[in-house]
């Protein structure tokens, strides 16, 4: 009788500690975090952080539209956020609950406005650029002398052809992918016109041939160890590929280019959604993040560029004067950014993409 009870008074302790035990469900891009700053924030708020990644939009989506995802922050790009939004699937942000949302950057804030009219219902997080990330000595050994700055080292499949051989991978993400395309052909990235967006997935379909693998995080890690020698990236990523190779000490140089002809630029950020459960914590989890030291120290550890214009002191000098990471008004003017496309553009893409990678 005595150990029941005991039992049951364990029970019911440690039913009311987990009730207390206040918590964020945080779904956020993979490699997109200093980790000791989620432990610092349990230590300060005493909210323990959930804290669980993914590595595509349509992974994230594929969550928040079934419903009841249990998530109460994410870090939806902004083609996505638009759409999401319409789509009803987020809260509107009470600013009067982001004390640091004041140290935003207001060219950012501008961007991010264009899929989030008046800034209602995300703040940014981060902000970068698609590009070409490649082993030097590898590619310099298959493509002499020749500069790397064009997207021709992906497009052209006689350029291609003479790298398959050392590993080049792709982003899964079609968005990014054909949005260049559609650059290097000279085309709109934005174009509404289904024949355009046609020759884009035609001009993908004509490399795979020299593409190992169409994958959004497995690059770092491949890149850095030597398992292939160009992937089609993100700025951020592809220096942490340079570090952890550095870090290896295995002589592998990776560099990163944004191509001549330019580049896609995106913003991923911060957004809560409808049915979160737990709100304070929410808002607690972003403002805390937005704290300019802790934007800094994002940064500085995935070499991604933060929405908080007042971390920019802080970041370390060898990111702040990255041109990859922040460009300069040179680089920004090559940059171009997109929109949602409509429902019909939508559909194809995704059938084609799938096409692309299955062969079907
Ligand atoms: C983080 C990748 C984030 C950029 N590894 C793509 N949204």
């Amino acid at each position: 009788m005595k150990r029941i009870a005991t039992l049951i008074c364990a029970a019911v302790l440690s039913t009311s500690a987990a009730a207390q035990q206040k918590l964020v469900n945080v779904y956020n891009w993979s490699d997109y975090i200093d980790p000791k700053l989620l432990d610092e924030f349990t230590r300060e708020t005493g909210v323990k952080v959930v804290y669980d990644t993914y590595d595509s939009n349509e992974t994230l989506e594929a969550k928040l539209l079934a419903g009841r995802s249990g998530y109460d922050v994410v870090a939806p790009s902004g083609t996505f956020l638009q759409r999401q939004i319409q789509a009803g699937l987020y809260q509107p942000l009470d600013r009067s609950r982001l004390a640091n949302a004041k140290q935003l950057w207001p060219e950012i804030d501008a961007r991010l406005a264009i899929y989030d009219p008046g800034n209602r219902y995300a703040v940014n997080y981060m902000w970068f650029t698609t590009g070409v990330a490649y082993d030097v000595a590898k590619i310099r050994a298959r493509l002499g002398g020749a500069s790397i700055d064009s997207w021709d080292i992906v497009f052209k499949p006689e350029n291609i052809r003479k790298i398959a051989d050392c590993g080049v991978y792709v982003l899964d993400s079609p968005e990014d992918v054909i949005s260049v395309a559609l650059r290097h052909l000279s085309l709109d990235p934005n174009t509404r016109n289904q024949n355009d967006v046609a020759r884009a997935t035609a001009h993908v379909q004509r490399i795979k041939p020299y593409v190992k693998k169409f994958h959004s995080s497995e690059y770092i890690n491949a890149l850095a160890n030597g398992d292939i020698c160009m992937a089609v990236g993100w700025a951020g990523d592809s220096f942490q590929a340079r570090n952890r190779a550095r870090d290896a000490g295995n002589g592998i140089e990776i560099n990163y280019v944004i191509p001549k002809e330019g580049t896609l630029m995106s913003l991923d950020n911060f957004a809560i959604p409808k049915d979160a459960a737990n709100l304070n914590e929410a808002y607690a989890f972003i403002d805390f993040m937005l704290r300019p030291a802790n934007a800094a120290r994002n940064t500085a550890v995935t070499n991604f560029a933060n929405g908080v214009a007042a971390s920019r002191p802080l970041v370390p000098l060898e990111i702040l004067e990255n041109k990859s990471v922040y460009p300069d008004d040179a680089v920004m003017k090559r940059l171009f950014t997109i929109t949602s496309p409509d429902r019909s553009i939508q559909r194809f893409v995704t059938r084609e993409w799938t096409r692309i990678k299955t062969g079907k």
